[in-house]
């Protein structure tokens, strides 16, 4: 018998549930969160005494701590992630697919006994507002310290979740463990039969913060088919025009591509009047009003950001929220306490260690910083924080950005005909692929709504999903493709990107609420350059029309593997994206 410590809950099926759980994993004991300031205080010394932290210069960095993780276990690892449903049909091609009952007896062998020796933590958290009809109730249980804490800034935790669920058996049960951090014995499964998500042997945030990819993303995704709404990786931002009109944008963009910077980003000094108003910078879950327009809730309480690259420059509102109460996972340690990575304001550190704890100057000829280290904060502390986030209805949106890194091809940004094709273009997005995720880095994969690591059914459903929206929403947000990655020959970016990316923003806006000026083209329309930039920008008019220019061999050569793509759907493929190809193909032709 474990020895149980906190206030049990009285809903009956969560205490089944963590009774099944725990005998399977024999812990020595228990502890049910309760998501207090007194048990952070509590686990945060319960974590530095193990190892699992590090103290860093509490005068300069108040309630910051460091993070290192095992050197296998440094990002999302997608091909061990799984999703488990009796049909492989249904996990789709886009998914690593095991039958329930194969992959519930492989984990089960390998969370049998894995918390002997260790504490068994218990999670109840909420994705979502206070008394929003949106959010859902998750309870992790977990042995890892650090998921714990990390969970508490992620999530509204505690005693607020399990009043949210009341007596009912609607909570998705997460269950985790470290075990050895094998990554031969390392599985992420997802029963979205069951609400139910097994994670084993890593411990790594997209691993192991279940909250964040797992429920908010995967198994969210097959609810909001179930249920008519849509879970998606999209950072959601509110933009404020100098006569104080305020409209809100989503944005889907492939991981470590900069959806963080977006959320907060800081308008550049020749537009003023203008304001940015954050509300999430990962995951949106988007349901139709009564009005027939999208509106959007961030699940998240916390930003789970990549750190390098991350400056006053780049994010200054990012630089001024991790100066407290922040954990640093795998960002470099300097001898003064406090933390480092590439792209930091400061110069390059002497007499530091890097992300493993090893000696690191400027000579040792790798990154200080992990390329994939984060900072996890709260919402709460970014200097850009809405209030709106807390409103259980969300807010409503006016234009959906598909994103990604694409050095040529695909312009700055243009606007889809309507929804289908704005499908469409999420459908057919691509994008260099980022240290987020173990594997290569720099390669163009495909990566339809930024969701190919996250949807957690068959992709070419998610798309019927998408397009049958329209019928309910019938004031729907304009969507857009956008790209602020472009380079010339030198290699050399065209655009300033970051603050500037407000221009962008400014027409889409304008467009959603038709006006902008735009010029059609067969890909969709496009924006007058002069309607970019009104003589602000230090940027040549040769490269402004570049970026906006449609080149129409480069998308005539696209069409095939476009093709080949979707083939892979088979029957699951909906007429309407293909529909939306076919006729891509006949304007290019024109
Ligand atoms: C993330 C990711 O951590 O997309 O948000 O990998
Ligand atoms: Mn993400």
């Amino acid at each position: 018998m474990s020895n149980i410590t906190g206030t049990v809950p009285s809903n009956t099926f969560v205490q089944k549930w963590v009774k099944d759980v725990t005998a399977m994993c024999q812990p020595d004991e228990v502890v049910w969160c309760d998501g207090s300031e007194a048990e952070r205080e509590r686990l945060t010394r319960v974590a530095v005494q193990c190892g699992d932290l590090i103290t860093l210069n509490q005068e300069k960095l108040p309630g910051c701590y460091l993070h290192r993780s095992a050197l296998n276990d440094v990002a999302r690892t997608e091909n061990l992630t799984f999703v488990c449903t009796e049909q492989k049909e249904d996990a789709g091609p886009n998914n690593n697919w095991m039958a329930p009952a194969e992959s519930y007896d492989r984990l089960s062998k390998i969370f049998s006994g894995s918390m002997r020796g260790r504490t068994l933590y218990v999670i109840p958290f909420l994705m979502g507002p206070l008394g929003s009809p949106f959010s859902k109730v998750g309870i992790q249980v977990t042995d890892s310290v650090y998921v714990v804490l990390n969970m508490r800034i992620m999530t509204r935790m505690g005693k607020t979740a399990l009043d949210h669920l009341g007596g009912s058996d609607d909570f998705t049960r997460c269950l985790h463990s470290k075990a050895d951090l094998d990554m031969d014995r390392r599985f992420i499964c997802h029963y979205p039969q069951d609400n139910t998500i097994w994670s084993v042997g890593s411990g790594y945030g997209g691993n192991a913060l279940l909250a964040k990819k797992c429920l908010a993303l995967r198994i969210a995704s097959k609810l909001g088919q179930k249920e008519g709404w849509l879970a998606e990786h999209m950072l959601i931002v509110g933009v404020e025009s100098p006569d104080g009109e305020i409209n809100y944008v989503c944005g889907a963009f492939p991981s470590a591509c900069g959806k963080t910077n977006l959320a907060m980003l800081v308008p550049p000094a020749s537009m003023k009047g203008w304001k940015i108003h954050t509300i999430g910078d990962d995951i949106s879950w988007l349901h139709v009003g009564p009005d027939g327009r999208l509106w959007a809730i961030n699940p998240e309480a916390g930003f789970f950001g990549v750190a390098p690259g991350t400056g006053s420059k780049t994010n200054s509102n990012a630089m001024a929220m991790v100066n407290r109460d922040t954990i640093f996972t795998n960002v470099a340690l300097r001898s003064d306490g406090t933390v480092w990575w590439e792209g930091h304001d400061d110069p390059v550190p002497a007499g530091a260690q890097d992300w493993r704890g090893k000696p690191w100057d400027a000579k040792s000829g790798h990154p200080a910083a992990h390329p994939n280290s984060r900072f996890t904060v709260s919402v709460k502390q970014c200097p850009t924080y809405s209030p709106e986030w807390e409103k259980p209805e969300g807010v409503p949106i006016s234009a959906i950005l598909f994103g990604a890194r694409r050095q040529k091809l695909v312009p700055l940004v243009y606007q889809s005909f309507n929804w289908q094709h704005g499908t469409f273009l999420g459908a057919t997005l691509a994008s260099e692929t980022t240290a987020a995720a173990t594997g290569a880095v720099g390669v163009v994969r495909r990566d339809p709504m930024a969701m190919l690591p996250f949807c957690g059914y068959n992709m070419g459903d998610y798309w019927g999903h998408w397009l049958s929206l329209a019928k309910r929403a019938t004031n729907p947000p304009k969507i857009f493709r956008v790209n602020w990655f472009q380079r010339n020959e030198q290699g050399k970016f065209l655009w300033p990107g970051f603050g500037e990316n407000l221009r962008v923003l400014r027409w889409v806006i304008e467009r959603s609420k038709g006006g902008g000026q735009a010029e059609e083209t067969a890909i969709g329309y496009v924006p007058k350059p002069s309607s970019l930039n009104g003589g602000e920008l230090n940027i040549s008019k040769a490269d402004l029309n570049r970026l906006v220019a449609v080149d129409r061999e480069g998308w005539k050569n696209n069409l095939k593997g476009q093709g080949e793509y979707f083939d892979k759907f088979g029957d699951h493929l909906p007429a309407g994206i293909r529909e939306e190809h076919q006729a891509l193909a006949d304007r290019l032709k024109a």
